[in-house]
């Protein structure tokens, strides 16, 4: 029997429904999102696989990670994606002949035998480690997983924190939107309206060959990942560059940096498991709450804001003693909602949160079944396409966590019934209508299955 809130049972046709989408998406060594529209291994979906994995198969839950952090690049960056080799150059764009990074990330420690991406995507893993490792431990403990993931883990920290800190405030920035994992949110709209757009001919989309092209971003949107992508890589993956399009873009992501927060504290628990304190990382996790409340945190309309470091009407100087300071993107993405999820927010910040999340411009509980993924009265909004409004099941599993760990316990538990019946009933859709639930992009999609697994256990 499932938890007693849940009509659902553990063992029912929807528990059963999802493992068998995460049988069907496992490749022998990870798991890909979907095998028509994302063949490869992508990292922060690895990581909300792993998590509803654990409840499957610990043993395959520690194996997605551990492929993974295989590909890690010399620097500690996880690259966002591991490629297949036996998959088609075609079959995904942009392909490892884009990326190239075994010789463009040469400097950067990219693994000479696997193809990846020179990117990065939000840091869940250490939270999944620990989510992994707990569900059954002793098996972890036989196997030294989390011996083996503990440095690798602290590199990537390492990295994010000490390479990635562009705005000198304590804060990590992303460099592309792939980086934070909502592609074309409204938040982007501002800092991509400055990169001038590679053109359409200079290379194709395979993604159209799978998903409605009203669904998706544009091409104008592809237009500007590429060019970003390519000058990221034509700077040899140099993080904090000045040469040609260097640090075009740099945004502080409010979603990115609660996952990397989660994410310390879940790496002080492993510490500690291992036998250290995890004393500094508690701390460390505790300094960046402060950070990110200082920097991102807007009273006013109790939410948080991406920064845009290089907001030409940003106050102070562009590049001041800490870093540009760049100014708040006055957007409502669900990003900015998702550091509900740590527990050591201030009260008034987390009781703000929860009154937003009720509020008219997400809904919850009123106008939406599952967290829209931007502002339902947003100039933006549209409710199909892509991270421009639709609901997706991670940011709903964040934001149920959240809930619960702030005390809005009846919220939660609406929340996560809908999360059940929505994810059921669309068939494991990639992202949804927030009003009717109606599936969008790939059905079958593995986080989807594995968050709604993880839910009912
Ligand atoms: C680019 C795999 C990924 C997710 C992202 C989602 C989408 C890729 C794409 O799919 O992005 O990385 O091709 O659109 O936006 O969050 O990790 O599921």
């Amino acid at each position: 029997p499932g938890p007693p809130h849940l009509g659902a049972p553990r063992t029912g046709p929807a528990s059963r429904r999802a493992a068998q989408v995460l049988a069907d998406n496992w490749t022998g060594s990870s798991t890909v999102p979907s095998p028509g529209l994302y063949p490869h291994q992508w990292s922060w979906d690895s990581a909300f696989v792993a998590i509803g994995l654990r409840h499957v198969s610990p043993r395959r839950a520690q194996t997605e990670l551990e492929t993974l952090l295989d590909a890690q690049w010399g620097d500690g960056r996880v690259p966002h994606i591991v490629f297949n080799p036996s998959v088609p150059l075609d079959a995904y764009f942009p392909s490892p002949d884009f990326w190239r990074s075994s010789t463009a990330g040469r400097a950067a420690g990219a693994p000479r035998t696997v193809q990846t991406s020179g990117i990065v995507q939000p840091p869940v893993h250490a939270l999944a480690a620990w989510l992994v490792h707990r569900a059954d431990p002793g098996l972890s403990r036989a196997r030294g997983f989390l011996g083996r993931m503990y440095p690798r883990l602290a590199a990537w920290h390492r990295y994010l924190l000490h390479r990635r800190d562009l705005g000198g405030g304590g804060l990590v920035s992303v460099v592309h939107p792939w980086e934070q994992g909502m592609d074309n949110a409204p938040s982007w709209d501002a800092p991509l309206s400055r990169v001038t757009p590679a053109p359409a001919r200079s290379f194709r989309r395979a993604d159209l060959d799978h998903g409605a092209p009203e669904d998706r971003p544009t091409d104008l949107d592809y237009g500007r990942y590429v060019r970003l992508a390519a000058e990221y890589r034509d700077g040899g993956y140099r993080d904090g560059g000045t040469g040609p399009g260097g640090g075009e873009f740099a945004v502080e992501d409010p979603s990115f940096n609660a996952l990397l927060i989660a994410s310390e504290h879940a790496l002080a628990h492993i510490a500690h498991e291992l036998g250290a304190t995890g004393t500094a990382r508690h701390a460390r996790a505790e300094r960046l709450t402060a950070a990110l409340v200082e920097r991102l945190w807007d009273p006013a309309e109790e939410m948080f804001f991406c920064r845009d470091l290089h907001d030409p009407h940003g106050s102070g100087d562009r590049h001041g003693p800490r870093g540009p300071a760049g100014a708040l993107v006055p957007e409502r993405g669900v990003s900015g909602l998702v550091p509900l999820l740590l527990p050591g927010l201030p009260r008034e910040v987390a009781a703000g949160l929860v009154r937003t999340l009720r509020g008219p411009h997400f809904g919850l509980g009123t106008a939406t079944r599952l967290v829209p993924s931007y502002d339902l009265r947003g100039e933006a909004f549209d409710p199909h396409r892509y991270w421009r409004g639709p609901a997706w099941f991670n940011t709903s599993w964040l934001l149920e966590r959240g809930l619960r760990a702030h005390g809005a316990r009846a919220d939660a538990d609406a929340l996560r019934r809908a999360v059940v019946d929505v994810a059921a009933g669309s068939d494991f859709a990639e992202y949804v209508d927030p009003f009717t639930g109606e599936a969008c992009g790939a059905t079958g999609f593995s986080w989807t299955a594995a968050l709604t697994l993880d839910l009912l256990h």
